[in-house]
């Protein structure tokens, strides 16, 4: 297998966002990184048709935040069909790494689950500075592609489940 850009997706499997309003919650820790994760994600929105005022972008101190942000964000703009969580996580010293790390993957988990939408968790969590640079725009692509993508298919997703609930 291929292994120098695991942002590669195919983008003809990807929906038109044309009609959906997406939420970016952005981590500030370790913002070089974090900025071209979000940038990532709205040239990806906007490559498939997300309207601009349709593209919410809140800021969150830091990733154990992201929970939060995104759950505010949903409480308080009930037409956003998803939110992207955005955040780079660094192994330390000190073992906060794996608190962060599990807070924040469980948190959105829960998110999504409480508000019937998806969350999406494009969080980097590596060794070291390097590795978070390989996967924001360096050789190993951009996270925040795969977490627009990813949002736009499950947004479709759940919109062709809903309307034949409907239906049926
Ligand atoms: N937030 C991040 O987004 N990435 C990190 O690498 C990160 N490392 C942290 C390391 C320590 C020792 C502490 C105390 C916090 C760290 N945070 C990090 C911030 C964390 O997500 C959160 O904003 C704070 O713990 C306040 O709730």
């Amino acid at each position: 297998m291929k292994k120098t850009n695991l942002s590669d997706y195919d983008p003809t499997q990807v929906p038109s966002g044309k009609e959906y309003r997406i939420g970016i919650a952005v981590a500030e820790w370790n913002k070089e990184i974090t900025d071209a994760l979000a940038e990532g994600a709205i040239d990806t929105l906007r490559k498939y048709d997300v309207a601009e005022d349709n593209i919410v972008l809140i800021h969150v101190p830091g990733s154990f935040e992201l929970t939060s942000g995104a759950d505010l964000m949903l409480r308080n703009d009930e037409k956003l069909d998803a939110v992207i969580c955005i955040g780079c996580v660094i192994q330390g010293e000190t073992r906060h790494f794996d608190f962060i790390c599990e807070a924040v993957s469980q948190g959105v988990t829960n998110v999504a689950i409480k508000h019937g939408k998806p969350v999406i968790f494009s969080l980097l969590t590596t060794n070291n500075v390097e590795q978070a640079i390989d996967r924001s725009g360096g050789k190993h692509g951009n996270k925040g592609i795969e977490g627009a993508a990813t949002a736009l298919k499950m947004i479709a997703l759940q919109k062709t489940l809903e309307s034949k609930r409907q239906k049926a």
